[in-house]
């Protein structure tokens, strides 16, 4: 082999080599559930000292769990799920499709049936590097045991780097079995993450000081540059827009926030965007929905856009200045030099007093209606927002959000202020919630974590309540229950005359379903309870479930009309 590897003296069968290489990458979690062609992996992790196995009832729970993790692992620590071959890594299929639509960095471990007996239909056989391809960033299957700490840990290295993405390897049952003498194993190995040259900086940020309506677009990327975006925008004066769901890129309290764009967005949000002569767009995607259908941004618009992964640069609008780099690292080198780089100051006064008069604007537009005064029985929307807010200045939690139609209220009127502690579900997957914030709860076990969902989401994997109760993990779950698949009814509302077909249904008692597997339930029926219940269900210690019901026909904001939907022909 080529390679060069350290050689372990041990002789190691596959299943051991494979659990050695994940310890040596640094991994300390893995989520999955049993199966034949897995179980040399499991009695491997029996009594592991630094690797945890936590076992699931649904293969999807595994890898949303593992998005959870990844997302906010600080220590660049990788979420990996784990499934025995077709039926196994077939439920594990939407959480691959969410990380790798919203690139996050999970390694898939699936077993596959032997090589003497492949390609015969055996029991519960199928090709997985096929399966997996439109989801992954790279789908294997390893052939020889020697080389699993190899393709392993390059799977790792590939997950991370660049635009993060999902990876699969699958590792044939005969392999974990057999024994190699003196395996080799290989260094962690990181790339440095990437820094523009000086000119390139000094280059983007001259456009920037002479534009006359500048705008910065903040994505995913700049996840964990919040202060260095800060001070770049406050010493040139430049508003800043998040991309959707990415709120807490960029303090919302800060006069320079100008909302966040994608679905619900305000019309000042998004006239800034369309007005604006340079678009300085940080690790963003440039999603359908962040730019409104890819019409958001005009022709005249000049681009200077900073990504890590070149291939993204140009991918959507072709830039007049493409910078591959770190976000963090490249902001903080900007703002390094903007310092000594002197804007004219009458530009700045001018940007100042138009920013000024833009935040009030904004402001005006913003403003939540004081709360409904309806009697407890059901809780609006409206009233929800509020509470939860009081919840946000309160706790400071992680907040995790599904995909509920509530999610528009929280785009359109929370205000997140502390970078990193909001977790969306782009990829628009029900049911990702719940595991998400578990993976998140466990990566970051000191905060508190909440997540928001709907109904009908929380049903699809709540059968892993179960799971953070027998695993300890005290997630708190909001469901927002209206009793619909609420977003499906909206459009039926509006685009096919009100009949509803197959949106209402009925649902469970959740808080006395929470309390019948062991975890902690309570019953919401006006938002004031909402932030005295979130403080008793972190008391008790345990997960748990609110329950907080709505009537089912209370839909969105006047004049929003559903994701994505369009007025039919
Ligand atoms: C796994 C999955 N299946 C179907 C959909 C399509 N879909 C999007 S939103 C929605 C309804 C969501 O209902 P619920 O979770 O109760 O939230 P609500 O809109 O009622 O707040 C559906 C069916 C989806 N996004 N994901």
């Amino acid at each position: 082999m080529a390679h060069t590897g350290k050689a372990d003296k041990r002789n190691m069968n596959g299943a051991r080599m494979t659990i050695e290489a994940l310890r040596r990458e640094g991994v300390r979690h893995i989520f999955g559930l049993p199966g034949t062609t897995i179980m040399p992996l499991l009695d491997e992790l029996y009594g592991h000292e630094q690797i945890r196995f936590i076992s699931v009832r649904h293969e999807q729970t595994a890898a949303f769990m593992a998005d959870g993790y990844s997302r906010a692992a600080r220590d660049g620590d990788l979420g990996v799920c784990m499934a025995s071959r077709g039926p196994g890594a077939a439920n594990m299929a939407i959480g691959l499709h969410n990380a790798y639509a919203e690139s996050i960095p999970v390694l898939a471990l699936i077993g596959q049936v032997s090589g003497d007996i492949y390609y015969r239909e055996a029991f519960e056989e199928m090709d997985l590097v096929k399966f997996f391809e439109p989801v992954t960033k790279w789908s294997i299957e390893i052939q020889r045991a020697e080389r699993i700490p190899e393709l392993l840990q390059r799977a790792v290295r590939t997950a991370r780097e660049g635009r993060p993405r999902p990876v699969m390897v699958s590792i044939p049952f005969d392999l974990l079995e057999h024994e190699v003498g003196n395996p080799r194993f290989f260094r962690k190995f990181r790339f440095r993450p990437p820094v523009p040259a000086e000119e390139e900086l000094t280059g983007a940020l001259g456009m920037l000081a002479e534009a006359a309506n500048p705008v910065i677009l903040a994505g995913g990327g700049a996840k964990e540059a919040s202060g260095e975006l800060v001070r770049l925008a406050e010493a040139l004066q430049i508003p800043v827009v998040t991309a959707w769901l990415r709120k807490d890129v960029f303090p919302n309290d800060h006069p320079l926030y100008a909302g966040t764009l994608g679905y619900g967005a305000f019309r000042t949000s998004e006239r800034l965007v369309a007005e604006a002569d340079v678009l300085f767009a940080v690790g963003c995607r440039f999603s359908e929905f962040t730019t409104k259908k890819w019409t958001l941004v005009g022709d005249r618009t000049r681009v200077i856009q900073l990504d890590i992964d070149p291939e993204e640069i140009g991918k959507i609008y072709i830039p007049e200045i493409g910078l591959q780099g770190d976000a963090s690292l490249t902001l903080k080198a900007m703002a390094g030099f903007v310092e000594r780089f002197g804007i004219d100051e009458q530009r700045l006064r001018e940007r100042k007093e138009a920013n000024r008069l833009r935040a009030e604007e904004l402001a005006r537009e913003s403003a939540l209606p004081p709360p409904s005064g309806r009697p407890p029985g059901l809780v609006p929307s409206r009233d929800l927002v509020h509470e939860l807010q009081r919840v946000i200045d309160e706790l400071s939690p992680l907040l995790v959000m599904d995909v509920p139609t509530f999610g528009v209220w929280a785009q359109r009127h929370l205000r997140i202020n502390r970078p990193d502690s909001y977790f969306g579900c782009g990829a628009g997957s029900m049911g990702w919630g719940l595991p998400a914030s578990m993976g998140i709860k466990l990566a970051r076990p000191e905060e508190i974590v909440i997540s928001v969902n709907g109904d009908g989401s929380f049903w699809m994997v709540a059968q892993d309540l179960e799971t953070a109760v027998r695993e300890n993990i005290p997630v708190i779950n909001l469901v927002i229950n209206n009793f619909s698949y609420g977003n499906t009814r909206d459009r039926q509302k509006n685009q096919f005359g009100g009949r509803y077909i197959g949106v209402f249904y009925e649902n469970p008692d959740f808080a006395a379903y929470a309390r019948l597997l062991g975890a902690y339930g309570e019953r919401i029926e006006s938002a004031d309870e909402l932030l005295p219940a979130i403080r008793r269900a972190i008391r008790s210690g345990k997960p748990a479930v609110l329950d907080i019901i709505q009537d089912r026909f209370e839909g969105l904001p006047e004049g929003l009309a559903p994701l994505g939907s369009a007025p039919r022909k």
